[in-house]
């Protein structure tokens, strides 16, 4: 299961254990302490393996009904929820700290007392009034961030605009140079009145962190890797030395073809603004394909517009079987839109739960087709960001996102079902093994899977038709995936750089704001256009910090997605250069897969690792095998040019 979100974070894994608590019969546990006094090592996990399996439901339904109908009500029984998991939590860590290192018990409960001493991304203050105000900030932080909205007339909140909305105008190629800069200025209003309430929060948490014998929590954080946190710190800045060089490259073709559609306002002292990549974050630089795409039409990738296609080919042909849109009112017009978007967000799930059954994976349940989130509700705010859940351990797993016909939204659907098919395949080992080998591994099942979707992949389930093949095409479709994958790498990296900074105390709160934007300046050479003074709070715009989700699991995915994807194409026996390797369907790929998937965190992650690839390290050199023709391609192209750029001192 899933500490993260059960500690009020992202309902997908990493770290596993997770809540506490007493059975229902056993009142807040205290009365029963005693009773256990004498219990040995063995017992004592298998009684939290117990309690922790019978109480899981209840907190992870008072979780999913904050995240779907957020309100003053669902935000007090989750926060409440979550104090009494991670006040019993803290107690059954307590007691794991007891258990001398060489008392006699099974390798597997030796397993389970560290998983638990290390798993919680939430630590509990032992102070129950510090517990109460730190769990109603983590929920009142999402709540907020859940439904943000940038209005840019407060006399008319009609015309608020959503994440959705806003990240539609960055996105849109015909969209100015000033609507766009609007909408990300925009955005980030929603984090502004955050800061307060996030200081205090990671006083809390550093409390909490403290309380169970660690410096701060992002110390607690770089302990789930079974190495020592400072080698952690280490081993993450080595694997971003191996993919550095390949992202300059992306950066100045990038913040060249900006400056050629812009002139000088397309670029920063060599670094590109903030509001000109098409996302938000600056993570994901695909809208910027019309620009960016090396030879205009080689291999027709233009996957956005087939499924909007799609999409209004169902919508009328519902409008057709009521009468015609002409007929309707416009109410009932928007009901049956809303049911075709409903349909083809389940189609588009569907294409991605029959990539998994190719490689031999069950159907997901009955259950998950009415239970999940697909599209965004009508009438309730909820927190769009994507998320897979196991609701029971026993096969109510969901999904929630607010799907639109995109091919980003597609990939995300590829990305969530990989937690969906990794929790279901670990769900059989007691609860305290039920997480990722770390929380990396869970974030790259889905997007191995991704790598996969090649456009002999894309024109098999009828997204494109037959694939061009030519050096352009390999170059077009490489750069596809470099503004997905590698454009993301230094942003997976900048953010627990600024948390692991504020949990620490060298990023002090008077200069969260300049020390957000110091970062994305070194890691990403992005910069914003206008000042960005500390009255803004600008960390609080991306989900994952008002959501309290470990971010640097997204960096390692990314480089772990290229070492399994090589893994299984290895194993489905393909010969030829990676990246047109598609394992869709091949069985001993997905044996393979499943096999690991089962193995949950019951070892440490080299052991699995070393299962799968046959080497114990996490390697950024299969991204730069998979990409070696766009990096010789991209520096051809940046010869001659001005690149790299100059951080603020
Ligand atoms: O948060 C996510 C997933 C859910 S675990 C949608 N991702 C990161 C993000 O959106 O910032 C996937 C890639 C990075
Ligand atoms: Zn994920």
């Amino acid at each position: 299961m899933n500490i993260q979100r059960l500690a009020l974070t992202l309902a997908v894994s990493a770290s596993l254990l997770g809540l506490s608590a007493c059975s229902p019969k056993t009142g807040d546990g205290t009365s029963t302490e005693a009773a256990y006094a004498n219990e040995t090592a063995d017992e004592f996990i298998a009684r939290v393996n117990r309690e922790l399996t019978e109480a899981y439901p209840e907190i992870t339904s008072s979780q999913w009904l904050a995240s779907t109908y957020i309100n003053s009500d669902s935000e007090r029984i989750s926060a409440k929820a979550n104090e009494r998991y991670l006040g019993m939590l803290s107690k059954y860590i307590a007691k794991a700290k007891t258990f001398p290192t060489d008392a006699k018990m099974t390798p597997e409960t030796a397993r389970a007392l560290h998983l638990l001493k290390i798993g919680v991304t939430l630590p509990p203050p032992n102070d129950p009034k510090a517990l109460a105000e730190m769990t109603g900030l983590a929920t009142k932080l999402e709540g907020m961030y859940g439904s943000g909205k940038y209005c840019p007339n407060s006399k008319k909140p009609e015309d608020c605009l959503d994440i959705g909305a806003v990240s539609k105008i960055l996105a849109e190629p015909t969209s100015t140079y000033e609507q766009q800069l609007n909408a990300w200025n925009g955005w980030h209003t929603i984090a502004m009145p955050m800061r307060k309430d996030y200081q205090r929060f990671a006083e809390l948490s550093n409390q909490g962190a403290k309380d169970l014998g660690f410096g701060n929590t992002g110390e607690l954080w770089r302990s789930g890797y079974d190495m020592n946190p400072a080698d952690f710190q280490k081993e993450s800045d080595r694997l971003w030395g191996q993919v550095e060089p390949l992202y300059k490259e992306l950066q100045c073709y990038t913040k060249n073809k900006l400056v050629t559609k812009y002139g000088d306002k397309g670029q920063i002292n060599g670094m590109i603004p903030a509001h000109l990549t098409g996302n938000l974050w600056q993570q994901d630089w695909g809208s910027l394909w019309p620009i960016l795409e090396p030879y205009k039409g080689a291999g027709s990738l233009d996957i956005n517009s087939v499924l909007q296609k799609q999409h209004d080919k169902v919508l009328n042909e519902k409008l057709a079987a009521a009468g015609g849109a002409a007929t309707l009112s416009p109410l009932k017009f928007a009901d049956i839109s809303h049911e075709a978007d409903l349909q083809q967000a389940k189609d588009m799930a569907r294409l991605s739960e029959s990539f998994y059954t190719g490689l031999g994976m069950p159907k997901l349940p009955e259950s998950h087709w009415s239970n999940a989130q697909f599209i965004k509700p009508r009438d309730r705010d909820v927190v769009c960001h994507a998320s897979a859940w196991d609701m029971n351990l026993q096969g109510d797993v969901r999904i929630k996102m607010c799907i639109t016909p995109t091919e980003e939204d597609l990939t995300t659907l590829y990305h969530e079902y990989g937690h969906v098919y990794y929790y279901l395949a670990y769900n059989k080992l007691p609860i305290l093994f039920q997480g990722g080998a770390h929380d990396g591994f869970h974030e790259a099942i889905g997007d191995t899977i991704v790598l996969s979707m090649t456009p002999e992949y894309m024109s098999s389930i009828g997204l494109i038709d037959k694939p061009a093949v030519s050096q352009e095409a390999v170059i077009n479709g490489q750069m596809r995936m470099a503004l997905a994958k590698v454009a993301f790498m230094p942003f997976g990296l900048m953010i627990d750089r600024w948390r692991w900074g504020v949990f620490d105390g060298s990023i002090k709160p008077d200069q969260y704001n300049k020390a957000w934007w110091d970062l994305k300046a070194k890691y990403q050479g992005v910069a914003p256009a206008t000042a960005r003074g500390e009255e803004h709070f600008d960390a609080g715009a991306k989900y994952h910090v008002p959501g309290n989700t470990p971010y640097t699991r997204y960096f390692l995915s990314h480089i772990l997605q290229f070492q399994f994807y090589k893994a299984l194409c290895d194993a489905s026996g393909f010969k030829g250069p990676l990246y047109q390797c598609n394992f869709a369907n091949n069985p001993e790929a997905g044996k393979r897969y499943w096999a690991m998937l089962s193995k949950g965190s019951s070892q440490p992650w080299q052991k699995t690792m070393k299962e799968l690839t046959g080497k114990e390290e996490m390697d950024g050199s299969a991204v730069l095998e998979y990409f070696a023709p766009l990096q010789i391609w991209l520096k051809e192209q940046n010869q001659g040019q001005q690149c790299g750029w100059k951080a603020p001192e």
